[in-house]
């Protein structure tokens, strides 16, 4: 078992919101767990524990709820079907995108990605400890015990499933709500606490406020407080790579053989000039290579 910082296991112990075997989970290795609980109880599925009545009452729950939360009480639908739209030519509010019913079951067979369920769990695994471990951080910065906090709620599938789907050589840009891409990469809880509580053994020298997290390692950038600065610098990556990958081509070997760079930004960020300067040189001068995921959940207010 790793050893978590004395704080963390004192909240740990003391939450209430954690079950006894939710603090046991949080308390083992995040690779080693995943493979020993799959070798021992085969998961069951939400097929075979959801019937068809309770799938479409769970459907109408969450768009309701969705509904209600974020679009003043309008009514909104789900589609299976990825469309680019302009906002401004749209009556009704945007649809809700996804591969899967709410039993679990692929609605289009081209959307199943077919990784196998280590990976599955492993994205899941990764979704989970990320949940318990904002709400424990964000309770220690309110308790005074760290300066500041961002939580992650509501983005741990967009950006999970996203590393998921990228090599681990990839290099990554992130903005502040994506510390799932660094625990499914492999970064511990522990080296987590180290950086929000800005300790010699952080990776950072605790140099930087808390999740301002950064590992050369895995391929993860610094995070930087000001908005956008990581997207012109991930173009400026983006085409450091590409012409790496174009010497490659002349066969000079190099280690950057193919990789890419995946650089994640909120809707806020996305009107800073920064964004729109990086937008434009990534379209003209990069053209490939280069992933953005926008990341919107509707709290940006300027
Ligand atoms: C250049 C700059 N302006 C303002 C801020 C203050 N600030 C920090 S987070 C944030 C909101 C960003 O919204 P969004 O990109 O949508 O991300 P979200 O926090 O909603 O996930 C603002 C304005 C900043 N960090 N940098």
């Amino acid at each position: 078992m790793h050893r978590l910082p004395s704080t963390l296991l004192r909240s740990l112990h003391s939450a209430s919101y954690l079950t006894p075997a939710h603090r046991l989970h949080l308390l083992q290795p995040l690779s080693t767990s995943a493979s020993t609980r799959q070798a021992k109880q085969p998961i069951q599925t939400p097929a075979s524990a959801q019937s068809e009545q309770q799938a479409e009452q769970s459907d109408e729950f969450r768009l309701r709820e969705y509904g209600e939360k974020y679009l003043g009480h309008r009514r909104v639908e789900f589609t299976e079907e990825l469309d680019v739209r302009a906002w401004h030519t749209l009556m009704e509010p945007f649809p809700i995108y996804r591969c899967t019913d709410a039993r679990g079951q692929f609605l289009r067979g081209e959307g199943d990605p077919h990784f196998p369920q280590e990976t599955a769990l492993r994205i899941y695994k990764a979704m989970t400890t990320l949940n318990t471990m904002d709400k424990i951080l964000y309770d220690s910065q309110r308790q005074g015990r760290i300066s500041f906090y961002m939580t992650n709620f509501g983005e741990e599938a967009c950006h999970v499933g996203s590393a998921a789907a990228l090599q681990p050589s990839d290099l990554i840009y992130g903005q502040y709500r994506e510390v799932g891409v660094l625990l499914y990469r492999g970064l511990s809880l522990e080296q987590m606490m180290h950086q929000c509580y800005g300790n010699k053994h952080d990776l950072g020298r605790g140099k930087q406020m808390p999740v301002h997290y950064g590992s050369k390692e895995l391929n993860f950038v610094t995070i930087s407080s000001p908005l956008s600065t990581q997207m012109p610098q991930a173009v400026g990556s983006a085409y450091a790579f590409k012409l790496e990958n174009g010497k490659l081509a002349e066969g000079k070997e190099r280690e950057t053989k193919g990789r890419v760079v995946c650089c994640y930004f909120g809707d806020g960020a996305a009107s800073e000039g920064d964004a729109h300067a990086a937008f434009n040189f990534a379209a003209t001068l990069v053209k490939s290579g280069l992933v953005w995921v926008g990341e919107g959940i509707l709290k940006a207010d300027f």
